[in-house]
């Protein structure tokens, strides 16, 4: 090698790059996803973020999760977006006054100053608050963190166990697909196909400004993501009439993993976790009941919104809060267990999440495992980073958001999967693909899960944040 010389760029480490990532993106009490592509505060990636942040600074892994906490809705909802009043408002679509959060969300409880959406994604937060107090115990009590949050994720937690639980069955159902945070994924299209989209015109999409049209959903995907949220804003954000009611798998899994953080939060706090941590094994069952499909080798998504399908009967109600920490349960808005559903055949990797439950029975551990590295995933083989979806699938495309590409966020959740079941092997083997693939692209939203070439956004957050907690 040459000598270097004052030109030679000195290599910065990966934790290094990553933690450059998350304070490019943080704006004073939250961090954005992305600069250009997501300007203000996003649910889930708030969560992703925080397990990451908390290796650079415990203290800001806190606000993060504090912040987005404070924009909670009075009927416990977190919303998955909170706008950034100093974002001109073209700047993301759909702005504020779309989804008018403080008039149309009022029944609701929406904070009256805050403008948030109405919808919401995936509960990780509970485990991340937990992943956020164990990096520094001691600011953390000495903050009383866990004190603060502990109400408002119970609260949450409740609002999707009761006034979710559409099926009746105990699980909760997303009522669109940005609530799952796997925006266009191939299981909703035939949900989605029953929507009538909003005219192209009545709206203008900001995302195809940062992103290239073919990494990005359709114009089609658009109208009916437009259509349902419209359509669930001028019900007052009420639960239980919507077109689009879907169980996933990846969604439930989290909060289930949730749960189990609460039951922990709960006992540093000197309470009981049992109740919890029963609620927990009780959702993993029926998470299995519900969702499990044996040929398919994996969970499955259920529409309880398919007409055609054949009447199921329907399981006992949840009901019940069984930690009786919180008020009265409220009766759910479901169908009360019976009703029409159908299990969606597509293979998306939400159906692999649940590996992150401990408490899964072994044997569908080990068959989760095996289609992960079989060829519809390639796991280890063919593919560089877990696909978001079936690679034999018909609408399989490696660079279109969620129908192909690899995320590392679901990255991170299997290599956590593998190592709770023991794949210790499997697990290093992923966390490697992660490192590697996150430094190499820059840290990308998403990359071709063959190639590992960089798609969609860069300099995305969780990237990074997760790169980083995989370091330590
Ligand atoms: C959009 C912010 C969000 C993620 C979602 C992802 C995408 C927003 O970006 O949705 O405009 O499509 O699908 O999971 O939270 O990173």
């Amino acid at each position: 090698d040459p000598p270097a010389t004052a030109a030679t760029p000195v290599p910065t480490s990966l934790p290094a790059r990553a933690a450059g990532v998350l304070e490019a993106n943080w704006t004073g009490a939250s961090t954005v996803p992305s600069r250009a592509l997501y300007p203000h505060q996003w649910s889930w990636d708030s969560a992703f973020i925080a397990i990451g942040l908390r290796h650079v600074s415990p203290r800001r892994a806190q606000t993060e999760l504090e912040t987005l906490l404070a924009a909670q809705w009075a009927d416990g909802r977190v919303p998955h977006i909170v706008f950034n009043p100093s974002v001109p408002l073209d700047a993301y679509f759909p702005s504020p006054d779309f989804w008018r959060s403080s008039t149309a969300g009022r029944t609701a409880g929406a904070p009256r100053t805050l403008q948030t959406s109405g919808i919401v994604q995936p509960p990780v937060h509970a485990l991340a608050a937990w992943l956020v107090h164990r990096a520094d115990p001691r600011l953390s009590r000495a903050r009383g963190f866990l004190a603060r949050v502990h109400p408002r994720l119970a609260a949450w937690h409740r609002y999707l166990l009761h006034r979710r639980d559409l099926g009746g069955a105990g699980l909760v159902c997303v009522v669109h697909p940005w609530e799952q945070g796997m925006d266009n994924s191939p299981c909703w299209d035939a949900p989605l196909a029953r929507i009538t989209p909003a005219p192209a015109h009545s709206f203008r999409r900001a995302d195809l400004e940062h992103g290239a049209a073919g990494d990005r959903p359709t114009d089609l995907d658009y109208g009916r993501y437009v259509r349902l949220a419209a359509d669930y804003r001028d019900a007052g954000y009420a639960d239980g009439g919507g077109e689009f009611a879907v169980e996933d798998p990846a969604f439930n899994a989290l909060l289930i993993a949730s749960e189990l953080a609460l039951a922990r939060i709960a006992e540093e706090l000197g309470a009981s976790g049992s109740a919890r941590r029963a609620r927990a094994h009780r959702l993993t069952a029926t998470l299995v009941e519900r969702l499990w499909d044996a040929e398919a080798g994996m969970f499955l998504c259920r529409d309880l919104r398919d007409e055609d399908a054949a009447p199921v009967r329907g399981h006992s109600g949840s009901g019940q809060d069984p930690s009786g920490t919180g008020p009265a349960p409220l009766p759910s808005p479901g169908h009360g267990g019976s009703g029409r559903s159908r299990l969606l055949r597509e293979r998306a990797v939400s159906g692999l999440v649940p590996l992150v439950l401990p408490g899964l029975p072994r044997g569908i551990a080990a068959t989760l495992v095996h289609t992960l590295r079989g060829p519809h995933f390639s796991v280890g083989d063919r593919t560089r980073l877990v696909p978001s979806y079936d690679l034999l699938g018909a609408a399989f495309d490696p660079h279109r958001y969620w129908r192909g590409p690899a995320w590392f966020n679901t990255g991170w959740l299997l290599e956590r999967g593998l190592r709770t079941h023991g794949e210790t092997a499997a697990a290093d083997a992923l966390r490697r693909a992660v490192l590697d693939l996150a430094g190499a692209s820059d840290f990308a939203e998403y990359v071709d899960p063959y190639t590992g070439a960089p798609c969609g956004a860069g300099g995305f957050s969780w990237t990074a944040a997760l790169a980083l907690d995989l370091c330590h």
